[in-house]
């Protein structure tokens, strides 16, 4: 996610950090080069142009203060900005006034609403609440079907009638609801190919029947502009409240989180990171920009870590990342772990600092992960904890051992010296929950 912007952000970023002076040449230089990159990146135009200008605005207001590190400085009004502009007013779900609150979701046909209606329903039950899903797309029966396989899984009601039309069902569920004591109705409704009166038509008719508390446009990130340009079509016929983001775990450019919020003035409230239930995060602004940034987002992976062991081995784990004495027999015994939270790419981009080309080479599926362990457990308890000491010869055992190539274990120590040098840096520079530039870079 992000890969491009970062990686271009990186090569950006590091020449700033050498500055000994911000001086008018350097601005524009530098604000130029951001705005090519955002514009690569398919952000939208008229995004990127203010954003330059208000980067530059800034820091040439900074240009006259005696800074230590000017550049770090520059970098600063860059994250600071990149955060503002993803951020619109509050990103909370709002569940005031009636029960059930009435949750609409709008979007182009494939954009995730079915999925991500169910991966809500499960975000909700986990803060307390009992919603009801409701299946409104009444085109094609598979759409029904979708919803309730999804249920399901979640051991939540689904909501269905047939031969009625899709603001009678939303009606008639919250009818429902109510009756069953369920708080929040989510709506999942037909998308369309292109924005056309007909959709239109049809959903402006269910958000004037349920009177929803939020709707909210979901969109495929992976559709940059197009993502942004429907997202303004929608908002002219809704209320829109709010903008889910999906599939930002696919190789999304990028463009469309950083513009969609500015274009359309409303908040990204959430992002899909994955096809599973559990792949939808509260959106945080900060924590993208870092990762846009390159900066990482180490406070993302210790939660993750956190989700899936308990707290204390997760202490234990951080605690090991920060001392910089995570070896090979942690890794091993995290490999486990990480199937449950996803892939290792994914996690390791999560680390700040780690270079983006050794991550594409990562092992990135799960029998990846099983050969990875099966190589770890052919080394000697010695040889996990001090991985320098395995020459050639061991190599040879360890590749005999576990029935994979040498190459795989000279990647896998590769890998594995990498992260252990970027653990090292974050543990100098960084303490889990207050990664901000100020740590990393001495920014006061
Ligand atoms: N990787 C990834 N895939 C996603 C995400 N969200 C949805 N998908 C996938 O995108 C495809 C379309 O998702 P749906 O939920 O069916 O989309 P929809 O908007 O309901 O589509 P229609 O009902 O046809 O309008 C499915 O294969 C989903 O698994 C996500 O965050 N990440
Ligand atoms: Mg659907």
């Amino acid at each position: 996610m992000f890969d491009q912007l970062s990686d271009r952000f990186d090569s950006v970023l590091r020449n700033l950090r050498g500055l000994g002076k911000i001086t008018d040449a350097n601005i524009h230089q530098t604000t130029r080069e951001v705005r090519r990159v955002l514009l690569e990146a398919d952000v939208n135009f008229k995004v990127a142009r203010n954003f330059v200008k208000r980067v530059q605005e800034k820091a040439q207001g900074t240009k006259v203060i005696k800074s230590v590190k000017p550049g770090e400085q520059f970098v600063k009004i860059i994250r600071d900005e990149m955060i503002q502009l993803m951020s619109a007013e509050s990103a909370q779900l709002d569940f005031s006034g009636k029960s059930p609150a009435v949750i609409l979701l709008a979007g182009l046909q494939g954009s995730g609403k079915t999925t991500t209606a169910a991966k809500l329903a499960r975000y909700l039950t986990t803060s307390g609440k009992s919603p009801l899903l409701v299946a409104a797309d009444i085109y094609r029966p598979a759409a029904i079907r979708q919803l309730q396989v999804l249920g399901e899984q979640l051991s939540l009601p689904v909501f269905q009638q047939d031969k009625v039309q899709p603001p009678q069902i939303c009606k008639a569920a919250i009818d429902q609801a109510r009756r069953d004591g369920r708080d929040v109705v989510i709506l999942d409704t037909a998308g369309r190919l292109h924005v056309d009166v007909e959709m239109m038509d049809e959903i402006s008719a269910i958000a004037t029947v349920s009177n929803p508390n939020e709707i909210l446009f979901v969109a495929d990130s992976m559709t940059g502009q197009d993502a942004v340009n429907s997202a303004v079509a929608f908002s002219e016929r809704l209320e829109l409240t709010g903008t889910i983001l999906t599939k930002l775990d696919g190789d999304a450019r990028g463009g469309a989180a950083v513009s969609i919020a500015e274009i359309t003035g409303k908040p990204i409230k959430f992002v899909g990171i994955s096809e599973k239930l559990d792949g939808l995060e509260v959106f945080d602004a900060s924590r993208i920009a870092d990762r846009i940034l390159g900066l990482g987002d180490v406070i993302s992976l210790v939660e993750k870590a956190q989700q899936v062991v308990d707290e204390k081995s997760a202490a234990r784990l951080q605690k090991k990342i920060f001392d910089n004495k995570f070896d090979l027999e942690d890794f091993r015994d995290q490999l486990r772990q990480l199937r449950k939270m996803g892939s290792m790419s994914q996690l390791f981009s999560m680390i700040p600092g780690v270079n983006r080309k050794l991550l594409k080479n990562l092992p990135a599926d799960d029998r990846q992960l099983i050969w990875t362990e099966a190589i770890i457990d052919s080394m000697t308890i010695k040889e996990r904890a001090n991985p320098r000491i395995i020459d050639g010869r061991r190599r040879q055992r360890i590749a005999r051992g576990s029935g994979r190539p040498v190459q795989e274990i000279n990647q896998l120590l590769k890998q594995f010296a990498q992260m252990q040098k970027m653990m090292k840096r974050l543990g100098k520079n960084a303490i889990p929950g207050q990664l901000d530039l100020g740590k990393n870079f001495g920014i006061k």
